[in-house]
């Protein structure tokens, strides 16, 4: 009995000390000191052996059993060890690589052109306003003095919804001037806001997209004039094209909103069909304006008697081509990605306002 339990012990060793891994030792561990293992089962055997025996059979196995346990735990920690070592070395951070090259998006010459004119006017003390894209009929058009039989609200102008509210049919509006008369509604004078966004015409060629954007103004106070619509229009062009005495000239024009209107040019020349802004003896329409009709103001609940001001707005596409060189519409919306590389602005790159006294 002796004797076997000594060749267990160095059977048990050798098998121990020769693990590879964790597994493998634990397997071993199982084959010594599991339910069914030979330790074990020797142990449950003590009670069929002569009583003389048992005694010193039973201290020997208690030993081996130890012995074995330790010999197990040394080597558990040994092959851990081993094994945190080979995966430390294996998932070394080499921090001399060079990083892996990021594809950095731009800002989109829409986006660029709104924030620069919005920057301008801010600097004029305009502040931001904003609304629905779906509207009602009446803040689209009633409330702006557009009669019922204009062509403006034909079906084949405007995108009309299938929803109503209050008996109305709900559009998608075709300028952002809803905005200017919710304003009006809710705020008394002095106002002085711009209002970019969204707008949408049932129109789709190479010179119309269905979704466009603009930018309008409105300015309301007592005793807002002509010339305030003037200088803060010249203002804008100069500062936007970056020509300090860019020609702009007041036309002569009609919106159902304002009276008296103006469309606004700047000087430019075409020589050779290529357009160059603030030269030549040229014309280019850039946006419309005008003194905003009393009729507009009284739908809003403001006192014409007491109030006056003028509005404007420009299509952002339109500024955006005309300053960038960007030739075709339809390339704005086409998310094409070296277009937006080459047309694309860096965060906070404004030209039109660098090097000005102000910022
Ligand atoms: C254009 C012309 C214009 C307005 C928009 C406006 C808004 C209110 C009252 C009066 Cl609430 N007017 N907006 C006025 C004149 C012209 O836009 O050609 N836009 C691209």
């Amino acid at each position: 009995m002796m004797d076997s339990i000594i060749v267990i012990k160095s059977e048990f060793s050798n098998l121990i000390n020769d693990a590879e891994n964790i597994e493998i030792l634990e397997e071993v561990r199982i084959a010594a000191l599991g339910k069914k293992g030979r330790i074990t089962s020797l142990m449950k055997n003590l009670g069929q052996i002569e009583p003389e025996e048992r005694k010193l059979m039973g201290q020997n196995l208690n030993i081996l059993k130890q012995d074995i346990t330790s010999l197990l735990e040394t080597k558990k920690v040994e092959l851990e060890t081993a094994s945190l070592n080979a995966r430390l070395l294996q998932e070394r951070v080499d921090t001399t690589l060079p990083s892996r090259p990021e594809e950095l998006g731009t800002i989109h010459p829409i986006s660029q052109t709104t924030d620069e004119l919005i920057s301008i006017f801010g600097e004029m003390g305009f502040s931001v306003a904003e609304g629905p894209n779906i509207e009602e009929d009446w803040y689209n058009f009633t409330a702006l003095n557009i009669p019922v039989d204009h062509p403006a609200r034909q079906e084949h102008d405007t995108f009309y919804i299938n929803a109503e509210k209050d008996g109305q049919r709900m559009v998608l509006r075709t300028h952002t001037s809803p905005v200017q008369i919710r304003t009006m509604q809710k705020h008394e004078p002095p106002i002085r806001i711009i209002v970019p966004g969204r707008t949408y015409r049932c129109d789709h060629d190479a010179t119309h997209s269905p979704m466009f954007h603009q930018i309008e103004g409105l300015v309301i106070d007592e005793a807002t004039h002509m010339g305030h619509l003037k200088g803060c229009l010249i203002e804008m062009c100069r500062t936007f094209f970056g020509i300090e005495n860019l020609p702009v000239r007041f036309r002569p024009s009609y919106f159902p909103f304002t009276e008296p209107s103006a469309e606004v040019d700047i000087g430019c020349s075409f020589g050779d069909g290529i357009l160059k802004i603030g030269e030549g003896d040229d014309w280019l329409e850039i946006l419309g304006s005008g003194m905003v009709n009393p009729r507009v103001l009284e739908n809003c609940g403001v006192d014409s008697q007491k109030f006056q001001g003028f509005a404007f707005g420009m299509g952002v596409e339109r500024m955006a081509m005309l300053k960038y060189g960007i030739p075709d519409l339809r390339t704005f919306y086409d998310s094409d990605m070296r277009w937006l590389k080459h047309y694309g602005f860096q965060p906070l790159d404004i030209p039109s306002l660098v090097g000005r006294a102000s910022l």
